[in-house]
């Protein structure tokens, strides 16, 4: 059975919801980052970390969403076969992950961006996370207009994957997403999903002991 380590709130949150869409036994384990637990199956202390029952091990979310996306053709969730079909998923799975997430760094770990220990330099350190995020949710919104679902009509592991950022920025922006229609209209649509209704009511209802969000 596939194993999926999680962290309550984390980019994890995507697989979590893929295998849930997907609809065949897995296991998800809920672990704390760094924790020797998390270590033994990546050295990062990281999630998602995937692990096969023969001991496979798949980091990454971008190639852990693509990886199941390819392993079960028949949930349709890797946005279609085609050339560019392919090279549209890669394009927003990259963009995801290389622009977006790591957008969020500043705002979520901002002593990582500073030598100061000031307070003063910590706030400017997550404002400029700010401006980093809008930046690309600008971008991600432009796209959305007039689509339902980042790939198209269907959707698809790239939506999994855009959920959880969306869900930190209604948390963390400003202004959350109120500039950003189309962001909130893909978040509703997933949100009323009764499979990923399922997967968060898992994650909250171990929230009390669970790790805080990247
Ligand atoms: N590039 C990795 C980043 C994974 C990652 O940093 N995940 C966060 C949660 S969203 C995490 O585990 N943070 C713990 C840490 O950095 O110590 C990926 O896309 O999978």
């Amino acid at each position: 059975m596939t194993t999926l380590y999680y962290a309550v709130g984390a980019c994890s949150l995507a697989p979590h919801i893929v295998l849930e869409w997907i609809g065949a036994p897995y296991t998800a384990v809920r672990v704390q980052y760094g924790s020797d637990e998390l270590l033994a199956v990546n050295p990062a202390g990281a999630v998602p970390t995937l692990r096969e029952d023969d001991g496979w091990i798949l980091t990454q979310a971008g190639a852990i969403l693509d990886y199941l996306a390819s392993k079960h053709p028949e949930a349709r969730l890797g946005g279609g076969d085609g050339l560019r079909d392919r090279a549209e998923a890669h394009r927003w799975s990259s963009f995801l992950t290389s622009d977006v997430h790591s957008a969020f760094w500043p705002v979520f770990m901002p002593y990582r961006y500073t030598t100061d220990s000031g307070e003063a330099a910590k706030k400017a350190v997550v404002a400029a996370g700010h401006k980093l995020v809008e930046k690309q949710f600008d971008v991600l919104n432009g796209h959305l207009e007039g689509r339902d679902y980042i790939l198209g009509r269907e959707r698809s592991v790239i939506d999994a994957y855009a959920f959880p950022m969306i869900r930190w920025a209604a948390k963390l922006l400003p202004d959350g997403v109120t500039n950003y229609p189309h962001l909130q209209a893909l978040h509703d649509r997933l949100a009323a999903d009764p499979a990923v209704q399922r997967v968060l009511a898992r994650e909250a209802a171990k929230r009390s002991t669970a790790a805080a969000p990247a």
